[in-house]
């Protein structure tokens, strides 16, 4: 090792020329370096493993690259659609969008704790080379992924543990998610551009071998040379790999896309169950509105400034109804298709003469939290198939969904869907 190039030792030259205390300091730095460096090498042996390549490592920074990217767009849909900026522009067509990207952005989280694993594992003894800074680009590269690799891990368990609701820690789970989001983004991004010409040398399967066969390559520690002789070949890794990747997809998916509903062992939700064959996350017990929702003396009331209309159940039920078949999706991922029937929230609208482009206030009888209350911009209350639910798969609305109304429209985010309404608010 050249210790001139070692960026710790760096300052030993303002030292020079100042006789036997430099000359000193210099043969305790070098007994600590060989130590330090020995100890590395040991442990660097004990994870050694043939396996272990550049092109291995690429291959699994390709598929976790891809698995982060459509996780980070997805993810950042779902913000979007639940903390709209005033450009934002809100699809309501297909009906399952947001079923299918939330499905996807929960799908890919799961992907991609198999394929860090296994990236990790594939890089662990650059993590323990010595010295551990050689110029500031190596110590910005090594900080960048230090942040992406800590970042990641931190991501994907809370992101897991959410899909379960179980929130073992103080901070804002929503909050931190998103910014850690763009944090790895980042930091991904600048790990990639510094390991651009290696990701470019061992992209290919020839490419890797002209990079390999080349005179010229620079030295690689024995933990990381390439492949050879018998025991676990690169192929036979990537396809346990990609075969463990593929099981906790198939064994969870089918939460969000019903033709994997069969195979859905380990997801914290089943389709086709609940109350009315429908998943619930919160019970009306738990939201406390289990009077409210029961009182015979229910009204709705619905306003548009000075403009004030209240109708009981009877007549909600007396006006046209219609009937849709709507998802409710979940940011957790979990979403359920179902027939749901009640009255045109646009029809309530036009009953207190507010313009079409208005957006609404729905209030729910849950107080506070961040269910007592959801706003609807006018993309989705002047849409035909966004209701006031009465009806579920053909039966009164059950407690737990709502009754004795709910909102259901389409594309949008479960926690969006407020149940037990009592107040719709023209703005
Ligand atoms: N008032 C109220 N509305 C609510 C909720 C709630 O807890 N309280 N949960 C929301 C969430 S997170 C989802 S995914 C859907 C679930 O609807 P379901 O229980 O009918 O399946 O309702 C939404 N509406
Ligand atoms: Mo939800």
């Amino acid at each position: 090792m050249d210790q001139r190039s070692n960026g710790l030792f760096a300052f030993r030259k303002v030292w020079r020329g100042t006789g036997r205390a430099a000359r000193w300091f210099d043969l305790g730095m070098d007994r600590l370096t060989t130590l330090l460096q020995q100890r590395m090498d040991s442990v660097n042996g004990r994870f050694s493993s043939r396996l272990r390549s550049k092109r291995l490592t690429v291959v699994l920074g390709r598929w976790l690259g891809m698995t982060f990217a459509v996780c980070f767009l997805t993810g950042l849909f779902s913000n979007l659609l639940q903390n709209p900026p005033g450009w934002m522009f809100f699809p309501t067509r297909p009906v399952w969008l947001y079923a299918a990207t939330q499905g996807i952005h929960v799908t890919t989280g799961i992907a991609s704790i198999p394929l860090l694993a296994a990236k990790l594992w594939s890089v662990f003894p650059e993590l323990l080379r010595w010295p551990p800074l050689k110029s500031v680009v190596h110590g910005l590269e090594r900080a960048s992924i230090a942040l992406f690799v800590s970042a990641s891990l931190v991501e994907v368990t809370i992101g897991l543990l959410n899909t379960f609701q179980w929130y073992p820690w103080p901070f804002s789970f929503k909050d931190v998610h998103y910014w850690l989001g763009w944090v790895i983004i980042g930091s991904l991004a600048l790990h990639i551009a510094v390991k651009l010409p290696l990701i470019r040398a061992h992209w290919s399967r020839q490419s890797d071998a002209a990079a390999e066969a080349a005179p010229e390559r620079e030295t690689v520690p024995a933990a990381m040379a390439p492949a050879t002789g018998p025991g676990w070949s690169r192929r036979g890794f990537l396809a346990a790999i990609t075969a463990s990747t593929g099981v906790v997809v198939l064994t969870t998916a089918g939460q969000s896309f019903p033709w994997l509903a069969g195979l859905n062992l380990f997801a914290p939700r089943r389709m086709d169950t609940g109350p009315q064959a429908v998943p619930i996350n919160r019970t009306a017990a738990q939201a406390g509105v289990e009077g409210a929702a029961l009182a015979p003396d229910w009204v709705l009331t619905v306003s548009s400034g000075s403009v004030q209309k209240t109708l009981t159940l009877a007549q909600l039920a007396a006006l046209p109804q219609y009937s849709y078949g709507l998802p409710i999706a979940c940011v957790e991922g979990w979403s359920q298709g179902a027939q749901w029937r009640g009255v045109r929230i646009r029809d309530l609208m036009a009953m207190v003469g507010a313009p079409a482009d208005a957006g609404l206030q729905i209030s729910s009888m849950e107080k506070g939290g961040v269910y007592g209350r959801s706003f609807m911009p006018a993309a989705y209350s002047q849409d035909d198939q966004t209701l006031l639910a009465l009806e579920l798969n053909g039966a009164p609305l059950d407690l737990d969904h709502g009754y004795p109304a709910r909102i259901i429209a389409p594309g949008r985010p479960g926690v969006l869907q407020t149940k037990w309404v009592h107040k719709v608010e023209v703005i």
